[in-house]
């Protein structure tokens, strides 16, 4: 199980969690080899106070824990970081960078965890070892290099794992460099919500914290799939559901942590197979049809709110709240108005019927959560999808009072907190001025390169070198086979990582792949044992202590190796102590509380609270921080989110996540609960249009881009598979297919590459 093997596509009848989970959690533990007590003892501490944040997503910790407070896709996220497998110099001196390119990305990062420095020997095209002062002065002495030409041309990428103290440190480097050039993995999820909340409500996350969730009477789900991406959060819905609060899902795909789940933490459902059924109205809505959906339910308020006036009766539209609270609201229910239902529901695939029984539901509660993902961040006009959304919420005040709110649930376990201590290339969320005063430098002031803004400069040229603070960069992005050939022509790649993976085998020419300890294992400095911290989806900040024996002797914190690579580059300042940071993280964690002081208060003391302490949000006290001082009803240019037209044969491709995936680490070829094992080069298409092409289940094909713009991109060898989603839509894994994204494919104001809607043909091979 879990490796390639014969494909088998059957419906899988199991609920989300229940004995499903347990057996693949024994498997990964098996797979990665790990000792099984000491694991247990580690799985023990997850997401306990004292204990270590999980690796995996970033839904928040309770403040009273769970026994084990960990999910199955957590659990195999420990095991991946604990395995007893070790990537060694031996390793890498049998195998070429060329050869390990045509490895998979599983079989890349099966071989372990990274044990020594390693530097790229362009003759031998293999990586050699090196000591870590000789990789911290090479590398420190090519950035000086870079620097003096132009020190606009590195680029400081971050992947949303490290810790928070890592983070200010790698974003202190990079403004001291010289440059914003400072992108990181939520360029390619939540950028849009970044964009789209401080335009509708002022705050760039989510308004919710866990507390909301066993205070709300309503819930609404929109493109996100809790049962694999943030699994823990199944417990809060189904103490939710068992309350009898009404669960209603905006999905293309009926995902099954949605629809039902079995605790696998409780004897009694696992020993009666009990399940708790979540989702009470499930819509499968078309990729990219949600502005229509969801102007079909504020439609729905309207016209109930209009009868209620003519009836005397109750009104539905929170008015109360929207005079007080809100700019724009006339125009936007002139425009409600104003749509056709056809339309409404040609562009969402949904029936009116369907939409209005979605918006009875809402009418009724008085407090409702509105809960999304990539399913409205990756579009085109994914900012206008979250406007919609935070419409939605508006007309009734579900943003700032108990049990309501909006919750984007962030990714990378601490890609928020990034964020919040500087990694951002846009200096106007950055305190510069309280740097500047600081560290005694003068900030760079012009906004630097976001994620595909770094692909762009890779592409002319602009970009000479780029380090990457985790992540697999290359894997991640769209347009990777352009981006790829020209990455070889940079002057420095860097890596720091904890596994082998594709972004480290394309090297420009002075490239070094420097290995770190993962969060959960121990940091000592000068014999002291060191705590790191990290933010949650809802703005908690928690300590997380790593216990675990270090994976090789070799290994040094990421802090440690931004700290070193920061002195080997940078002339030395008395007031930047990158030393006596790494004598004493709690040292960092105070600078974080001088550059941050309302948001970081007592730092070191309060991170210690179980559950975390929460970050003041404005929209959470219905204080609006947009240009209108109010909350913003903000009307979208289109109906559909895709930014292509349709076309007979042009299909939406969505990319998928499978359950047995962390990104682009393939942990296993099994998708349990689509019922897909075995395989991941499959795309998923509706029967009739299966039908239509002439082509027949089980049949390979090739997806070829239909972007229009003369680009060349094509995937194949991939098997059709009929499945349960909308026609005009397919379906098919990420990272598998980001060949087929163009570069140039976004959304509109936060450039997050709109990965659910690319604009594919379906060919025979
Ligand atoms: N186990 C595990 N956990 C993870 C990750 C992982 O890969 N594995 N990744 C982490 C990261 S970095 C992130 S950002 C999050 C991602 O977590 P999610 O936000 O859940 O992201 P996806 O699984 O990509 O897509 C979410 C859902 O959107 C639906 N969808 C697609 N298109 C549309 C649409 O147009 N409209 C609507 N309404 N729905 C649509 C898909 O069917 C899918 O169910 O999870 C994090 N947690
Ligand atoms: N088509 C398509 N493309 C997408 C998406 C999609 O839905 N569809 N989703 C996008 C999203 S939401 C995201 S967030 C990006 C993800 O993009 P990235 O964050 O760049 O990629 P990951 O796969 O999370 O990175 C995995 C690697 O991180 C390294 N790593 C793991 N733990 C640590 C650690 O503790 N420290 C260090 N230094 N390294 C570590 C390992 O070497 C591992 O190989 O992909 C995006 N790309
Ligand atoms: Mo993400």
């Amino acid at each position: 199980m879990g490796d390639k093997r014969e494909p088998k596509i059957e419906a899988y009848p199991g609920p989300a969690g229940g004995w499903g989970s347990a057996k693949s959690v024994v498997e990964i533990l098996k797979r990665e080899k790990v000792p099984i007590p000491a694991t247990v003892q580690e799985l023990w501490r997850q997401n306990k106070p004292r204990g270590f944040t999980c690796v995996s997503c970033a839904w928040p910790q309770p403040e009273k824990p769970l026994k084990f407070e960990f999910c199955e896709n957590g659990a195999k996220a420990s095991a991946w970081e604990l395995t007893s497998l070790r990537t060694t110099p031996e390793f890498f001196a049998q195998h070429t960078c060329t050869e390990l390119l045509a490895w998979s990305d599983h079989d890349l990062e099966q071989q372990g965890r990274l044990t020594h420095p390693l530097r790229y020997d362009r003759a031998s095209d293999k990586y050699v070892p090196v000591s870590w002062s000789e990789a911290f002065n090479d590398i420190g002495a090519e950035l000086r290099r870079l620097r003096e030409a132009d020190p606009k041309s590195v680029v400081f990428y971050a992947s949303g794992r490290a810790s928070l103290e890592t983070s200010y440190l790698y974003a202190l480097f990079a403004r001291l460099y010289g440059n914003n050039n400072l992108p990181d993995s939520s360029n390619m999820c939540h950028e849009a919500t970044g964009v789209a909340l401080r335009k509708s409500v002022g705050a760039s996350v989510g308004t919710v914290v866990l507390d909301d969730f066993a205070k709300t009477d309503c819930i609404f789900f929109f493109g996100q799939n809790a049962g694999v991406n943030s699994p823990r959060m199944l417990h809060d819905l189904q103490k939710a559901a068992k309350r009898g609060v009404p669960i209603v899902v905006f999905n293309p795909l009926r995902e099954r942590g949605l629809e039902r789940f079995t605790d696998p933490q409780s004897p009694v459902e696992m020993l009666a197979r009990r399940e708790t059924p979540l989702a009470t109205q499930y819509l499968q809505v078309k990729a990219g049809g949600d502005i229509a959906a969801i102007a079909g339910l504020c439609k729905t308020l309207l016209a109930l709110d209009d009868e209620a006036l003519k009836n005397g009766a109750q009104l539905v539209l929170d008015h109360g709240f929207i005079a007080q609270n809100c700019h724009g609201f006339d125009e936007f229910a002139a425009w409600l108005r104003a749509q056709d239902w056809a339309d409404l529901e040609a562009a969402s695939g949904l029936t009116r019927a369907e939409i209005e029984r979605a918006a009875a539901t809402y009418a009724r509660a008085n407090a409702v959560i509105g809960v999304y993902g990539m399913g409205l961040t990756q579009h085109v006009l994914g900012e206008y999808n979250i406007h919609l959304f935070a419409n939605f919420m508006l007309l009734r005040g579900n943003v700032g009072k108990p049990g309501a709110g909006l919750c984007p649930v962030r990714g990378h376990s601490n890609v928020q907190g990034q964020r919040t201590v500087g990694i951002a290339d846009d200096p106007a969320l950055v305190p510069l001025n309280r740097l500047a005063e600081q560290y005694g430098f003068e900030p760079p002031r012009e906004k630097g390169f976001n994620t595909v803004e770094c692909c762009e400069g890779v592409l002319d040229g602009s970009v000479s070198g780029f380090i990457g603070l985790g992540g697999n960069f290359l894997r991640a992005i769209p347009e990777q086979e352009l981006v790829t050939a020209a990455w070889r022509k940079l002057r420095l790649t860097v890596q720091i990582a904890t596994k082998l993976n594709r972004s480290h085998l394309v090297n420009g020419e002075v490239a070094y792949l420097l290995p770190c300890l993962g969060r959960i294992e121990k940091v000592v400095e000068n014999g002291v044992a060191q705590v790191l911290s990290t933010e949650d989806s809802t703005s908690c900040i928690h300590a997380s202590v790593g216990k675990a024996q270090p994976a090789s002797p070799e290994l040094i914190s990421e802090t440690r190796i931004v700290a070193e690579l920061a002195k080997a580059t940078l002339p030395r300042n008395p007031k930047v102590p990158w030393d006596g940071w790494l004598e004493d993280y709690g040292r960092i964690r105070d600078a974080i509380e001088q550059t941050y002081p309302d948001q970081f208060r007592d730092f070191n003391q309060r991170m210690w609270q179980p559950g975390g302490f929460h970050r003041p949000n404005a929209a959470r006290e219905r204080v609006w921080k947009t240009d209108t001082g109010k909350a913003n009803f903000i009307l979208p240019p289109s109906l559909t989110a895709t930014g292509f037209a349709d076309a007979p044969n042009r299909f939406r491709l969505m990319t998928m996540r499978s359950n047995d995936q962390f990104n682009t680490t393939i942990y296993g070829y099994d998708d349990r609960f689509r019922g897909i094992n075995g395989t991941r080069e499959v795309v998923l298409m509706h029967q009739d249009d299966i039908a239509r092409l002439g082509l027949h289940d089980g049949q390979t094909v090739k997806l070829v881009s239909d972007a229009g713009d003369g680009v060349q991109r094509e995937v194949g060898g991939l098997r059709v598979v009929a499945f349960d989603i909308p026609r005009g839509c397919v379906g098919g894994y990420y990272p598998e297919c980001n060949p087929l994204i163009p570069l140039s494919h976004y959304a509109t104001f936060s450039k997050t590459p709109a990965a659910k809607s690319v604009p594919v043909r379906v060919v025979a091979c």
